[in-house]
């Protein structure tokens, strides 16, 4: 069996890579020729663990490869970004544009299935614009010209994608059981997790219901911390103590919300129900003003100093991860350079070589190792839990005035 899949990103890829090693034949699709390129030389571009290896060895077996023309094949998987824009829309380009890569290559029979993370109706919209393309097509099952068309959407964890891969529970929405079926067949191949079935409209709200749960939850975390500094009490052990409770289990405050996901998600709800998802918005509005309440304490912290010296551990939206899309710490590292033009700030992040580019182009921020940066520091911001950042020798910070988004140092 042939599998395309469309988007060879933090998803696509180790999902092509997993197929592949499972004995399907499979092409990734990129519009980036470095991306191609890369894959075909059996090489990531960006770091998850043991992915490389699944690449390097499928690349190997002649079971994967990459290109940036869509062949055709028996199954599509579709795993192209779903960005917001300013009014916190979807932007559904990408989904169209992989819709319109795969409508000319199909001859009757295939399955395709979107995994992106979806606003409700957009496996629906995709299907449509298919069959606009194809008015050949249809989607009535069992006929030479059937298209089959499902939402199974990805669920797996930055850091942990090739094992949740294969042992999370997935969740197939078809557009009629047929499709339905027949994506789980296909993920059967590698899904060693319990199958469920059920239409693309409930299977694009699960996974969207699945972030804003932990949005929420996140949100209440943070806005506690906030309640905690105001009354001067330790947000953390405050949190230890309700979650001895048996019903009770508090989440991690932090700088804010970051990634792809969970900062992204809830809006698509709040988009689908303006008027009712008034929680959910909330969630939302406490978690992004996160980053600059961390900012304001920072900076009060430096107004006793001409020219303070500040050292950032972070820039990651989460711990031993090279990501930085979305990042709170990244958000706040930039506003405290504008907001502080005499202040020197020295960003320590362990899993990039390079600033991101809005933060190279400020002459007052500097990427620096860890121990260099905290011993030219006044103040030392954590605002990532690295495993570096916990093991760091705690005695090195005495004379330092500390700001610990993360209680990692309490
Ligand atoms: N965070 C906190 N406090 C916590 C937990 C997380 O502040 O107690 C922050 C993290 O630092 C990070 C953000 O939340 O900035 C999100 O991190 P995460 O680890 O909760 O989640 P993601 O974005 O890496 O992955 C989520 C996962 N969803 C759920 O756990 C419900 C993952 O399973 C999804 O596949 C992924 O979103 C996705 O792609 O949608």
């Amino acid at each position: 069996q042939s599998v395309v899949v469309v988007g060879l990103g933090y998803i696509g890829l180790p999902t092509a890579a997993i197929l592949a090693t499972h004995g399907l034949d499979v092409t990734g699709v990129d519009v980036n020729s470095n991306t191609v390129e890369a894959v075909n030389r059996g090489a990531v571009p960006f770091v998850e663990p043991d992915l490389e290896v699944h690449v390097a060895g499928a690349v190997q077996q002649g079971r994967l490869q990459a290109t940036t023309l869509t062949p055709s094949a028996d199954a599509f998987i579709v795993a192209v970004p779903t960005p917001f824009g300013d009014h916190h829309e979807a932007d559904l380009s990408y989904i169209r544009a992989a819709a319109e890569s795969i409508a000319p290559v199909l001859k009757g029979g295939e399955l395709i299935v979107l995994e992106s993370t979806s606003p409700p109706g957009a496996t629906r919209m995709m299907s449509d614009l298919i069959l606009r393309l194809r008015p050949d097509l249809t989607l009535e099952p069992n006929r030479a010209e059937s298209i089959y068309v499902a939402h199974c959407p990805e669920r797996v964890l930055p850091g942990r994608v090739m094992i949740e891969l294969v042992t999370n529970d997935r969740i197939i929405g078809g557009l009629n059981g047929e499709s339905s079926q027949r994506a789980k067949e296909l993920y059967s191949r590698f899904c060693k997790g319990a199958i469920h079935l059920t239409d693309s409209l409930t299977a694009e709200m699960a996974k969207l219901v699945e972030n804003s749960y932990r949005d929420v939850n996140i949100a209440f975390a943070n806005e506690l911390s906030m309640i905690s500094d105001d009354l001067n009490i330790d947000v953390w052990r405050l949190i230890e103590l309700a979650n001895h409770h048996p019903r009770v289990n508090i989440l991690q405050p932090g700088p804010g919300v970051g990634g792809h996901c969970i900062a992204v998600d809830p809006w698509f709800i709040v988009a689908a129900a303006p008027e009712r998802a008034n929680l959910i918005r909330a969630a939302r509005q406490v978690n992004d003003s996160k980053p600059a309440y961390v900012t304001k304490r920072v900076m009060d912290k430096a107004q006793r100093f001409l020219e303070p010296r500040i050292a950032v551990l972070g820039l990651a939206f989460k711990p031993d991860i090279d990501d930085l899309r979305e990042s709170p710490a990244r958000e706040i590292v930039n506003d405290l350079a504008l907001k502080l033009p005499t202040a020197s700030i020295f960003a320590v992040e362990p899993h990039v070589q390079k600033l991101p580019p809005e933060l190279e182009a400020l002459p007052n921020v500097s990427l620096r190792d860890l121990h260099s940066a905290v011993d030219d520091a006044d103040i030392v911001v954590l605002l990532v839990d690295h495993t570096q950042n916990k093991d760091f020798a705690r005695n090195l910070l005495n004379e330092k005035i500390v700001i610990d988004t993360k209680g990692v140092w309490r």
